[in-house]
């Protein structure tokens, strides 16, 4: 009996130590890393949200509305690009001042431009060439253009405020509406039917400045599209 008995504790004591060794190791396998650092990383450069001119419209959306991307009140109008119903077309165009004729639209150029000084030709752009016929400076000039698609019948306006222009007396000298990079030269918007379009396209112009009668010109572009604004 005491034999049988010894026999017993050592089978049990056995089995026990055996059990916690398989337990220790199961126990230690568990804590092996079960999960890797390889997660799947979300990409969070892949939405390009860049919104140049921080008008609530993203640089991408502006291509794709035909608004600028650097101008966040493309038309002119006073209304953000965002919340204007019609961007690119001005809703109350400015109306034509009256009074004595002090300057003349001479030329209306979109297309085949030269540069001024060189005679070197230049990416096409709106040009209007004007002479003042007084003999007192003109300044606070502003301008109000319309494009028609003439296959289409798309339309666009703009208004733009000519600041840093003017004409001294019996003076004649352009104003280019382009990159608007250099003195005199304004900002077109590069989404336009200008740069867009290249069917026939018709150009009508109204130039005012304070005191002075408005004076307008119209002008047709071949088909065919602008060349880049430079
Ligand atoms: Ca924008
Ligand atoms: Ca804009
Ligand atoms: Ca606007």
């Amino acid at each position: 009996m005491k034999k049988t008995s010894f026999l017993i504790i050592g089978l049990l004591l056995m089995s026990i130590v055996a059990m916690s060794g398989c337990t220790s190791k199961t126990a230690l396998n568990s804590t092996t890393p079960a999960t890797g650092g390889n997660q799947a990383q979300k990409d969070t450069s892949a939405g390009n949200g860049v919104d140049s001119d921080k008008d609530g419209i993203p640089d991408n959306s502006e291509k794709v509305l035909g608004t600028d991307p650097l101008n966040p009140d493309t038309d002119g109008d006073g209304v953000n690009d965002k919340a204007d119903t019609t961007p690119t077309l001005v809703d109350n165009p400015p109306k034509p001042l009256s009074g004595p004729v002090g300057f003349v639209i001479k030329d209306t150029i979109v297309e085949n431009n030269l540069d001024e000084a060189t005679k070197k030709a230049v990416p096409d752009h709106l040009e209007i060439v004007l002479e003042n016929l007084g003999s007192t400076e003109i300044t606070n000039f502003s301008a109000y253009y319309t494009i028609k698609d003439l296959n289409t019948s798309d339309k666009q306006s703009y208004e733009l405020t000519l600041n840093g222009f003017s004409l001294k007396p019996k003076e004649t000298k352009s104003i280019h509406i382009d990159t608007g990079q250099n003195p005199e030269h304004y900002r077109a918007n590069p989404n336009s039917l200008y740069y867009k379009s290249s069917n026939q396209l018709e150009f009508n112009v109204m130039v005012s400045a304070k005191g002075y009668q408005s004076q307008t010109s119209s002008v047709n572009k071949d088909k065919g599209g602008a060349e880049a604004p430079d």
